[in-house]
């Protein structure tokens, strides 16, 4: 499918911005600390800038062309960066043109999207990239004025964000500025996969909350929110097939209908972000059993889920198969972490199973793991697997298997060893609720640390951090993700080259610093940078 290739922009654009940033001798990866007010992150792939201030019009009109012409996607976009952008300017600005007796006087009057493919499937290695280039317009240039280029509508999104960073308020002029303007950006992601798992399990996360996190992560350029919905606290979704599961919601009004989580994962979309719903069986499912007790092996013994019973699994296949309705991610998460067994062993009915089928609890586990794998696997989704999976019976895992690390940072080395995809969530580092872990560990931890091979490297789809939700809920759950999440998220856009663990304070920290206040301006609540050495007073 040509939306998965990651093939060049190829038209007399392109040409334009190869032969600029070849010609230009500051191909810089490095950032000036004078110039304070154009930093993007995460870190564009390549893009070279002038000196330039170029003026931007609060009439900014949107010039949508290419075969996604017509995108409603890109259209939305564009409004709604529109008014972050132009968020400070008077709404009298047009008044101040007149009274100032200019026709136009800014620079910058059109952004133009080119889009080349209508298609908005989006998936796994969807093409992110796009051509940015934001030049004086002037009579004389054929390619004026600020103009976005990118193969696909996510590629656009991306665009989009960076443009957006690009333009800053002036506080003399009063008006939009891109400073150190002619721009030309290439940018492409490094990684497929950059993920934040939310947990709304421990607690309750309100629809709205989920939106303006999942909203703060396409600023980031992260495109996938890894919902672990359900956890042995509570069950908060509806299930259509088992009406009584989310009976194990804390209260009955925190609770997710059908429709809350198709307007989650059509919210996303509309962001370029994939939802990956998580089920984790087998180990951290008590709440399944408030509404079907027979899911228990016994009142004593509610995990892991009873194995014995033929109703566990059509249990778990109603639910999938109301979940695959909602969820058209590619990828579904399995869970299979955390499984402690002894009580299998102590429950009689279990116990005589277990004899019955010649097995060890360990084996009654992989047994559980690849049953609901096939399950998965038979509504055409890839399963994922916390690592314990692979740890315990790699040779029986199903080969699709992507493996997800969180015990420290030893597993994806194995597992692409095998041949086996895998995603980087180190607990020691990637963890948002181990809030004493400083900025910088979360931002130099690398996904290929010990993976040497190129065909190795490959499997690695990206990475994911983690917001555990025992000790937040809506009211501090945007300030722990924000801002070490963004930390991680130029870990996984920006070339590996580009952003070196050396230096980290002179080529990283301001950037992050601004970027967390730009998270703030926009609205969202990211905590101050802790570990920041004396902050700069603006020059
Ligand atoms: N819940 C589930 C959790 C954790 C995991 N799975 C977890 C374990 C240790 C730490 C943080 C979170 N709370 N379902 C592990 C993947 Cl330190």
């Amino acid at each position: 499918m040509s939306f998965n290739s990651s093939k060049p922009i190829t038209t007399f654009f392109f040409i334009v911005i190869i032969l600029a940033l070849s010609l230009t001798s500051v191909f810089s990866f490095s950032v000036d600390l004078d110039q304070s007010l154009t930093y993007i992150w995460p870190l564009p792939a390549q893009f070279t800038s002038g000196n330039e201030t170029l003026s931007v019009d609060p009439e900014l009109s949107l010039a949508l062309s290419g075969n996604g012409g017509r995108s409603r996607i890109v259209k939305e976009a564009f409004d709604r960066y529109k008014a972050i952008i132009f968020k400070q300017t008077s709404s009298r600005a047009s008044v101040y043109k007149l009274l100032r007796g200019m026709r136009s006087g800014y620079d910058i009057t059109k952004l133009s999207i080119i889009v080349h493919s209508d298609s908005e499937e989006l998936q796994l290695g969807v093409d992110e990239s796009y051509n940015l280039l934001v030049v004086k317009n002037s009579d004389h240039s054929i390619i004026g004025e600020a103009t976005i280029e990118a193969n696909t509508v996510y590629g656009a999104l991306r665009g989009l964000e960076t443009f957006s960073q690009l333009c800053s308020f002036d506080f003399e002029t009063k008006s939009v500025q891109v400073y150190k303007a002619p721009w030309y950006i290439q940018d492409k992601p490094r990684f497929a996969f950059r993920g934040l798992m939310l947990d709304t399990s421990r607690h309750y996360q309100p629809v709205n909350v989920i939106k303006e996190i999942i909203e703060s992560m396409s600023y980031a350029k992260l495109n996938v929110l890894h919902w672990h919905i359900i956890d042995e606290e509570s069950f908060p979704l509806e299930v259509p097939s088992y009406p009584k599961l989310w009976q194990g919601a804390y209260t009955k009004w925190e609770r997710y209908t059908v429709d809350d989580a198709y307007e989650i994962v059509s919210f996303a979309k509309m962001r370029g972000i994939n939802v990956m719903a998580e089920v984790d069986v087998p180990g951290h499912a008590e709440s399944w059993g408030a509404g079907y007790p027979d899911l228990w092996p016994s009142p004593t013994c509610r995990e892991p889920l009873d194995v014995a019973k033929n109703f566990t699994f059509d249990v778990i296949t109603g639910i999938l198969a109301d979940m695959r309705k909602i969820f058209p991610f590619e990828l579904f998460h399995l869970g299979g972490d955390e499984v402690h067994t002894d009580c299998w062993n102590s429950t009689p009915h279990v116990k005589q199973w277990l004899q019955d089928h010649n097995m060890t609890t360990k084996e009654a586990y992989r047994y559980f793991v690849l049953r609901a794998q096939e399950i998965a696997i038979s509504k055409n989704w890839t399963p994922v697997n916390w690592e314990e999976t692979f740890n315990a019976f790699a040779k029986k895992l199903d080969p699709r298997t992507v493996v997800h690390n969180w015990l420290g940072p030893g597993v994806c080395p194995k597992a692409v060893a095998k041949g086996f995809r895998c995603i980087y969530s180190n607990q020691g580092v990637w963890y948002l609720d181990h809030l004493d872990v400083p900025w910088d560990n979360t931002y130099t931890a690398e996904p290929l640390e010990g993976i040497d091979e190129v065909s190795q490297q490959e499997l690695v789809i990206g990475g994911e951090v983690c917001m555990w939700s025992e000790t937040a809920d809506s009211s501090n759950v945007q300030q722990t993700i924000w801002p070490r999440a963004a930390a991680a998220a130029e870990r996984l856009w920006s070339r590996r080259e580009a952003i070196s663990s050396e230096n980290i304070t002179l080529t990283a920290l301001p950037r992050f610093h601004y970027f967390r206040c730009l998270l703030n301006r926009r609205g969202v609540q990211a905590a101050p940078v802790t570990n920041f050495f004396a902050r700069q007073p603006p020059t």
